[in-house]
């Protein structure tokens, strides 16, 4: 499948997604989101693939943010409509798959663009990123759960601090504050993603999906996550993943979870 917005390249069991609009830096307009959705949707089904970087083209923005052409002259329903709706097919839709997602940040990663990589379970960042939510600058707030996964991910303190100044961090702060899980030079970025991709497809993918629901049930409103972690975890012993991986234990040799 190819898409107008997206660049997707697959080795072994990692797929890389690359947004591809370099001279609008990335941003997310519409068309964007909904290819977004179905290169991720295509992913999720996929068992020959274990885990997906998202990345943006060219040296500058990983992405720059929704875009703002797109949405200056909206309603208020029509505002409240794109946010829903993007925040349904493209940021909790990321959230909730059953593979993990790295965000690589390559540059600029602002508003929807800092949402989106707050929507992957992992993100990694190069030296030159620089992170914000300044949707406050241009009389919005951000409407891609930026509001609830900042705050998740830096404590409200921070979260409040930056999102009504609207400034943006650098990535050694990003990385201090938690938003980051690591930083490196741009040439080494996209190596540390495939990296822990790597590691990543070496394990169970029915308990990778398994602790990702257990993780995210953490905060989701009403549900207990330590219950969930119980049910996932009984749930996991009626799997041939997990007669492989203690045999293979036992065996003293390597576990094959695709075989
Ligand atoms: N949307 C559309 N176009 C953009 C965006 C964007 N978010 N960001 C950059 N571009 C375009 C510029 O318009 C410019 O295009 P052109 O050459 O045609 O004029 C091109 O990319 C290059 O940008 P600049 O010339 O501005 O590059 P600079 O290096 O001078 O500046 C910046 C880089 C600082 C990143 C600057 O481009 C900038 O401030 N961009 C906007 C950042 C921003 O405010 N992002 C948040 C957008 S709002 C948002 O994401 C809301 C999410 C929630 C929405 C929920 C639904 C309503």
């Amino acid at each position: 499948m190819s898409y107008n917005n997206l660049l997707t390249e697959r080795e072994g069991l990692v797929l890389k997604i690359t947004i591809n609009r370099p001279k609008q830096l990335n941003a997310l307009n519409k068309e964007t989101i909904q290819e977004l959705n179905h290169a991720l949707d295509t992913a999720n089904k996929d068992k020959e693939i274990g885990a997906i970087i998202v990345t943006g083209a060219g040296e500058k923005a990983f992405v720059a943010g929704a875009d703002i052409k797109e949405f200056a002259d909206f309603s208020v329903e029509k505002g409240q409509e794109l946010a829903a709706n993007g925040q349904e097919i493209l940021f909790d839709f990321m959230e909730f798959m059953s593979k993990p997602v790295i965000a690589a940040v390559n540059g600029f990663a602002l508003g929807g663009g800092l949402e989106l990589a707050m929507a992957a379970h992992i993100r990694v960042a190069s030296d030159n990123a620089r992170l914000g939510l300044p949707e406050v600058s241009l009389g919005v707030i951000p409407g891609y759960g930026g509001t609830q996964r900042l705050t998740q991910l830096v404590g409200s303190g921070k979260a409040f601090e930056m999102i009504t100044t609207a400034g943006m961090i650098s990535a050694d702060d990003a990385h201090k504050w938690g938003l980051v899980n690591h930083v490196v030079s741009q040439e080494e970025l996209m190596p540390l993603a495939e990296k822990i991709a790597g590691k990543i497809i070496k394990n169970s993918p029915n308990a990778i999906h398994a602790a990702i629901r257990a993780i995210n049930a953490n905060h989701v409103e009403g549900v207990d996550g330590f219950e969930v972690e119980i049910e996932e975890f009984g749930k996991c012993f009626g799997t041939p993943e997990f007669v492989e991986g203690t045999t293979a234990f036992i065996e003293k040799r390597k576990a094959d979870f695709r075989k």
